[in-house]
């Protein structure tokens, strides 16, 4: 009767030992797994090379600096998501930007937007997002390596243009021409400080009016 109480005993003693090795080993793998995902999920990054503002004096690569802010959407379909903004910032003169985070995007695809300040939206569709850094380039057709001849379409200089929701609404209209029409010859002597001056040389004339009217009612993409 003892021998049997004895091995009762020890069968019980094995069986916690086990289920203490058990609860303790699962919590621990699932802090891991938690503390694993945390430091493992950094949202990827994204750098501009190239976007090249339409019709811009000067030597190619001189003169393409613009404000802009990037969307990141759903992509395949015509309805696009916009799942994020970035905040606006300023391309080199040479088209470029040096890295935005993009935050809360996961790895996966995505069709990916260019707002210029002087501009319409270019979209390129199907980018692949990686994570770590990524390369962005809105002068090709689709996002290859070299630059390439597409151009962001000038001319939407309606809004204040202080953030992302009023850098122009995205079309070429008489509002716009209206808006050129108010600074017409005025000077520029920096290329950069009025926002019609679509060329960037020193003055706002009828080169730019011409640059406008080239797209007169043409829609961002989206
Ligand atoms: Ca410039
Ligand atoms: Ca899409
Ligand atoms: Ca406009
Ligand atoms: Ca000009």
């Amino acid at each position: 009767m003892r021998m049997l109480q004895t091995v009762s005993w020890f069968y019980a003693l094995v069986f916690g030992m086990l289920l203490f090795v058990f609860v303790f080993w699962g919590r621990q793998t699932w802090a891991q797994v938690i503390e694993s995902t945390v430091l493992v999920f950094t949202a990827p990054t994204a750098e501009v090379r190239w976007a090249v503002p339409q019709s811009r004096v000067g030597v190619a690569g001189t003169n393409d600096d613009t404000t802009f802010y990037l969307t990141v959407r759903t992509s395949g379909n015509d309805d696009d998501v916009i799942l994020f903004t970035s905040a606006l910032a300023t391309t080199t003169n040479a088209g470029t930007y040096p890295t935005t985070t993009l935050t809360g995007v996961p790895p996966g695809t995505y069709d990916i937007g260019f707002k210029g300040k002087q501009h319409l939206t270019r979209v390129m569709q199907d980018v692949e997002i990686a994570s770590g850094h990524n390369v962005l380039n809105f002068s090709q057709a689709d996002n290859s390596g070299s630059r390439g001849d597409v151009v962001l379409l000038a001319g939407d200089v309606s809004g204040d243009a202080t953030s992302a929701a009023t850098l122009g609404d995205d079309v070429v209209n008489s509002i716009d021409i209206s808006l050129l029409l108010d600074v017409l010859d005025d000077d520029d002597p920096t290329g950069n400080a009025v926002r019609s001056n679509l060329n960037q040389d020193i003055v706002v004339n009828s080169v730019d009016l011409s640059i406008l009217l080239d797209n007169i009612d043409v829609e961002g993409d989206n």
